[in-house]
């Protein structure tokens, strides 16, 4: 059977990187979009041994014609928006950024997809953010939304458009609402991998205190690796549709920290430090997500717990800094 080929936004980013590396292992032929920074972003690519197999597209997704031009370079048939202003934090600091890139952004890719391959199958990566204040206790696809940051705000919009285009122009167009997903692959500025990074610090000596903002929080976290999978099932069905992909099960980052320091044989009480400095202006207390319809629909289960993926990410961050 003669490859396909995929594009993938934001292929630098955790997701795009272990979707990079599913795809290849597929057989696919896998083109990313690439936006130009002055510091190194291919390390992820380079940690799942697969930047050599992949064909990285110049271009920037706030710009339109960039968009389109990855479409006609890729001639891809399965279309991966990945890219976004990802950390919640940032948004209330570049929340017009955070709208262009992440929210509108969408929309320049799905236009790309309408105006050069309408056949083209499109995945959105919408967000449990969009749940924000909660308004059931478990969240599924037919939660109403009530977003809490600038962040939840623009993916929103991003996913609105998607279901719009869907209807719209019959476009094979479906939303993962994906709750949280980490890895050894995560940005350091979110909670587990600033965490897993600091308890390799103070385990090796370089460090002694971890300053956090609101530990009360409550967040459903699973693997990446697990979460990509459930991306490409998606865009294999023979209709388009959205579908929450969770564990089913919310722990606080209290009892994550207490996690990822206990595997090292400490207490996360003697170097937890409560910092105000990251509280946010609107917090989102609790998500729990129900995955019941990926399950029903795609045969889509998360395989790791969190335990399993927390010491996993301390293990890496503890051969990472003793390499330092
Ligand atoms: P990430 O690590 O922050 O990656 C974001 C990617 O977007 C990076 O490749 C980044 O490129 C790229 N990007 C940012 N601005 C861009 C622009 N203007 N033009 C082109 N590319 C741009 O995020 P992630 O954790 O992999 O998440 C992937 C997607 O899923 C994001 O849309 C995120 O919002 C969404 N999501 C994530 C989670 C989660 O828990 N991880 C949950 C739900 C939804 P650089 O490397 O150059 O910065
Ligand atoms: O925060 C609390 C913080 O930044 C988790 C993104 O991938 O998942 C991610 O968004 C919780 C929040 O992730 C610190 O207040 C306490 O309640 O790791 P996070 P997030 O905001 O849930 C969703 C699904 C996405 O879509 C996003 O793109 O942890 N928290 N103390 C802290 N958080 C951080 N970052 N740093 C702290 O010191």
């Amino acid at each position: 059977m003669a490859s396909k080929n995929a594009l993938i936004t934001g292929i630098t980013g955790q997701d795009g990187a272990y979707l990079a590396r599913l795809l290849v292992d597929k057989g696919y032929q896998v083109f990313g979009l690439h936006a130009r920074r002055s510091t190194d972003t291919l390390w992820r690519l380079r940690y799942l041994d697969v930047l050599d197999q992949v064909q990285l597209i110049d271009g920037d997704l706030c710009d339109q014609g960039s968009a389109i031009r990855a479409m006609q370079k890729s001639q891809a048939v399965e279309v991966y928006n990945l890219a976004a202003q990802s950390f919640v934090g940032t948004s209330w600091e570049q929340p017009a950024l955070t709208g262009q890139v992440t929210g509108l952004g969408a929309t320049h890719m799905l236009e790309a997809v309408r105006i050069v391959n309408p056949q083209a199958r499109f995945y959105q990566a919408s967000t449990s953010e969009m749940f924000g204040l909660i308004q059931e206790t478990v969240q599924s696809e037919t939660t109403p939304f009530y977003p809490r940051s600038p962040y939840g705000a623009a993916k929103l919009y991003a996913h609105w458009m998607t279901v719009n285009y869907r209807e719209s122009f019959n476009l094979h167009a479906s939303s993962g609402i994906l709750f949280n997903h980490e890895s050894p692959l995560r940005g350091i500025e979110f909670v587990t991998r600033k965490v897993t990074d600091a308890v390799a610090r103070i385990k090796l000596g370089k460090a002694k205190e971890l300053r956090l903002g609101n530990i009360d929080a409550k967040r459903d976290w699973g693997f990446a690796g697990d979460y990509v999978e459930a991306m490409w099932l998606m865009l294999q069905q023979d209709t388009p549709d959205d579908y929450v992909v969770a564990t089913g099960t919310t722990t606080t980052v209290r009892d994550m920290c207490r996690i990822a320091f206990a595997h090292v044989g400490l207490n996360h009480e003697d170097h937890v430090v409560i910092d105000p400095r990251f509280y946010r202006p609107a917090e989102v207390d609790v998500l729990l997500g129900n995955p019941g319809k990926a399950e029903a629909k795609l045969g889509w289960k998360a395989k790791t717990d969190l335990e399993t993926l927390i010491t996993m990410m301390v293990d890496a961050d503890l051969a990472r800094v003793a390499k330092e």
